[in-house]
């Protein structure tokens, strides 16, 4: 399997995060990517390619370029207005009869127009770690359109909770989403996405909602207990386009095994010509930020079952913050997709 993967991730880190009413140090660091890659390297995966940069085309395919502009000079406003001594993070939200028509021209207001939450901070290397994580999993589509059965994008920051217009969920610019438009504009006629992080993927269904050439799937902790809290129920199937499997806290193995199943035979008799998979792997028992009780081992049984699907498959990384297990869950995941 082709492995895509920058150090460019470094040039995220964030300081803090809002959760739980504290500045926390945040969950979403470099060091989750660098334990992937260490554990990758010590099973004997293959050494990771570079990935090759396409520039800003495959990224305003799939959001909007106003939104894709902020996000290039957001630091630098950041620090014109408050210096450079904390992250940037917003703080204000539009509410219902409040005014979207108007982008507010302060950055504090600038931040809230294109975010839904406090917990992703933007820094100095913020763009710069998103870009390449988004070339990245560009590049793993290119290579699976050139005749890869299979590849992964090991990216951060992830991308599924990043829509069209938004950040949050530590996310910035959706590379799943990149990677299934890329394989519409190289010509399949039908992709299918599914994610099976423990959050929902509230970018990617926004992105392609209604989109009958994009079927869209997301296994995820219930929105009614869990972030991101307003998107991901099961009555959002955005006229068929979409399915949404929320599941209860404490889900094991033998819980999310039927719904996976599930996942997979709608994928199938929508007949896709490829796969992308937004691969979180927070549904582990042992995740600091989530409720599932996934095993390593079980990561081994996911991945097979999708690969058993035989299609052309970009896995592009989501989430996962138990740096003491993320390497080994993404390998089992991989492995067993390899197997089947
Ligand atoms: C943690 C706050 C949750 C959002 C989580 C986004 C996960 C992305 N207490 N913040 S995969
Ligand atoms: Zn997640």
């Amino acid at each position: 399997m082709d492995i895509v993967f920058s150090p460019d991730h470094h040039l995220q880190h964030g300081r803090a995060e809002l959760t739980d009413g504290r500045l926390v140090p945040v969950y979403e660091h470099p060091g989750r990517l660098d334990a992937v890659l260490a554990t990758l390297a010590r099973r004997g995966f293959a050494t990771p390619l570079p990935p090759q940069d396409r520039g800003l085309d495959p990224i305003t395919a799939v959001h909007d370029p106003a939104y894709v502009a902020f996000l290039q000079c957001a630091w630098d406003e950041w620090v014109a207005a408050h210096g450079a001594g904390g992250d940037a993070l917003p703080l204000s939200w539009r509410a219902p009869g409040m005014r979207e028509d108007r982008e507010p021209e302060r950055i504090d207001g600038r931040l809230g127009y294109w975010s839904f939450d406090a917990g992703t901070p933007i820094t100095s290397g913020t763009w710069r770690a998103a870009y390449s994580a988004a070339q990245a999993a560009d590049t793993a589509r290119a290579r699976v359109s050139a005749g890869s059965r299979a590849a992964f994008a090991l990216t951060r920051p992830p991308g599924h909770h990043a829509g069209s217009r938004f950040f949050g969920g530590y996310c910035f610019l959706n590379g799943a989403a990149i990677a299934a438009q890329g394989f519409r504009d190289a010509g399949i006629e039908r992709v299918a996405v599914l994610d099976v992080d423990y959050h929902h993927g509230n970018g990617t269904q926004q992105i392609f909602a209604g989109r009958p050439d994009v079927f869209t799937v997301s296994l995820h902790a219930d929105p009614s207990f869990c972030f991101p809290f307003f998107l991901g129920h099961a009555d959002e199937t955005e006229g068929g386009t979409h399915l949404n499997i929320p599941l209860p806290k404490g889900t094991d193995w033998a819980g999310y095994a039927p719904a996976l199943e599930t996942a997979l035979a709608r994928i199938e008799a929508q007949d896709p010509g490829a796969l992308v998979v937004s691969l979180g792997v927070d549904t582990w028992d042992g995740d600091p930020i989530s409720s599932f009780k996934l095993q390593t081992g079980d990561y081994r049984r996911m991945g097979q079952r999708i690969g058993a699907l035989g299609l052309p498959t970009v896995i592009v990384m989501e989430g996962g913050y138990a740096v003491e297990s993320i390497g080994d869950n993404v390998a089992e995941f991989l492995e067993g997709f390899a197997s089947a």
